[in-house]
């Protein structure tokens, strides 16, 4: 018996050991955004960058915000306060958010579920899809528009789940085509709803838009990180691809993963950190489908767009080096028109630049790859709004978030029509 007990014990303690390591409580846990003005007091924060209990989500040239446990908080605050630092907590306790929206959502589903719309694989945009919602859907899009909507799967992520591109085409060969992702980081939820949000719009009421482009959307780019943080409300902050790459700790940081100045500024070789690089460039398959995806139409894509959350940026390359693009005055123009289009819709402000610029130094992204590599000269990455509460954005801003971004979308597409489609 008493062995058992032992037994129990080592096992209980063994789970809270790794648990407490890929995921610190969020009880208690406070979401706070620090204003800075000295260099003195930048360095002092950059101590704190993966520290255990401290989860640096955004930071800007006079602003970050961090999540901090609840073991941590009160000492951290002392500090900042001894160094004469302003801040403002956003979140007074994470995981009673979290847990109060996981029941929203589930009462919002619940309504829905028991709809025709539900059956028919439609969303309503209400809550968050999961994964599986987010494949009814593509699916219900290719029924209910035969002659426009189809998908190409263009493989499994690491877990098995398949990755699925919706294409949307009016038919006709040599049409320039502008690719879409979202959900590449698992927890940024606002991106593949509002990337599904627009498809909708598109689809309903905007069919100009398709007459002389093509899209191709892929809505969840991770969906093994997307998955594990619907699957638990004690998952909802991670954000890295589920692949195990010999660590204590699991996931890659999908946008530190690609091979434009991989490693070479703003990612970590730790496993453990939301940072990591991964073990080599593309060593996650996911980003390998994408890619092979892309070289396949290298020519025809014209525009990327990748959607994350948050912060209201139109970010544009390089993200891996200081030095701007040649093309820069062309994506600074087309950025600052569709700011201006957002704008025009809810006010919302969005700032625009290159991404080391703009926002901090972080190679390995997508869209520098994308430029880079792909040759795809139009390559933009867009961090959506998050109010108040960041990543945990309520699930009735979908909407009005989609609506305003599309407004860019529209844009993007005048732009790419204007410059590439035959007329
Ligand atoms: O750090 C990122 O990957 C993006 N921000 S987020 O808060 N969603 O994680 C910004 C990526 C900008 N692009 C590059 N650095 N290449
Ligand atoms: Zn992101």
């Amino acid at each position: 018996m008493r062995v058992l007990f032992l037994f129990a014990t080592i096992f209980v303690a063994a789970v809270l050991a790794v648990g407490q390591e890929t995921h610190p409580s969020m009880q208690g846990m406070q979401s706070l955004s620090i204003s800075y003005e000295t260099p003195e007091q930048l360095s002092l924060l950059k101590n704190y960058v993966d520290v255990p209990g401290f989860d640096f989500v955004k930071s800007t040239n006079d602003l970050v915000d961090v999540l901090v446990t609840a073991d941590k908080i009160e000492e951290f605050k002392q500090l900042l306060e001894e160094h004469r630092m302003n801040y403002t907590v956003m979140i007074e306790n994470v995981q009673q958010l979290v847990t109060e929206q996981y029941i929203e959502q589930e009462v919002e589903r619940r309504l829905q579920v028991a709809t025709q719309d539900y059956a028919s694989g439609r969303l309503s945009f209400t809550y968050y899809p999961n994964y599986k919602e987010v494949n009814e859907y593509l699916t219900y899009l290719t029924q209910t528009y035969k002659n426009i909507a189809s998908l190409i799967t263009i493989g499994n992520s690491y877990e098995g789940r398949s990755m699925k591109v919706l294409k949307l085409s009016t038919g006709g060969g040599n049409k320039p085509a502008i690719f879409i992702d979202a959900g590449i980081h698992a927890r940024e939820w606002i991106a593949p709803a509002a990337a599904l949000y627009m498809v909708d719009l598109m689809l309903q009421s905007h069919r100009d838009l398709l007459t002389k482009v093509d899209w191709y959307v892929l809505p969840v780019l991770n969906p093994d990180g997307y998955e594990y943080t619907h699957s638990s409300s004690a998952n909802r902050l991670w954000r890295k691809t589920r692949s195990n790459t010999g660590s204590n700790c699991r996931g890659v940081d999908g946008n530190r993963n690609y091979d434009m100045g991989w490693m070479v500024a703003g990612a970590s070789n730790n496993p453990c950190s939301d940072t990591y690089a991964g073990p080599k460039a593309f060593s996650e398959v996911e980003n390998q489908h994408m890619r092979d995806f892309i070289l396949a139409r290298k020519g025809q894509i014209k525009a990327y767009l990748t959607f994350h959350s948050y912060g209201q940026y139109i970010l544009y390359p390089w993200g891996w080096t200081n030095k701007v693009p040649d093309n820069e005055p062309e994506l600074r123009n087309l950025a600052s028109q569709c700011a201006q289009a957002i704008a025009r819709s809810r006010r919302t402000q969005y700032t625009y630049g290159t991404s080391a610029n703009a926002l901090y130094l972080a190679a390995g992204g997508s869209d520098d790859w994308a430029l880079g590599k792909a040759d795809i000269k139009l390559s933009f990455t867009y961090e959506l709004p998050g109010g108040r509460s960041g990543f945990l954005l309520p699930a009735s801003e979908i909407k009005p978030v989609g609506t305003e971004t599309f407004e860019a979308l529209k844009v993007t597409h005048q732009y790419v029509t204007s410059k590439y489609a035959s007329h």
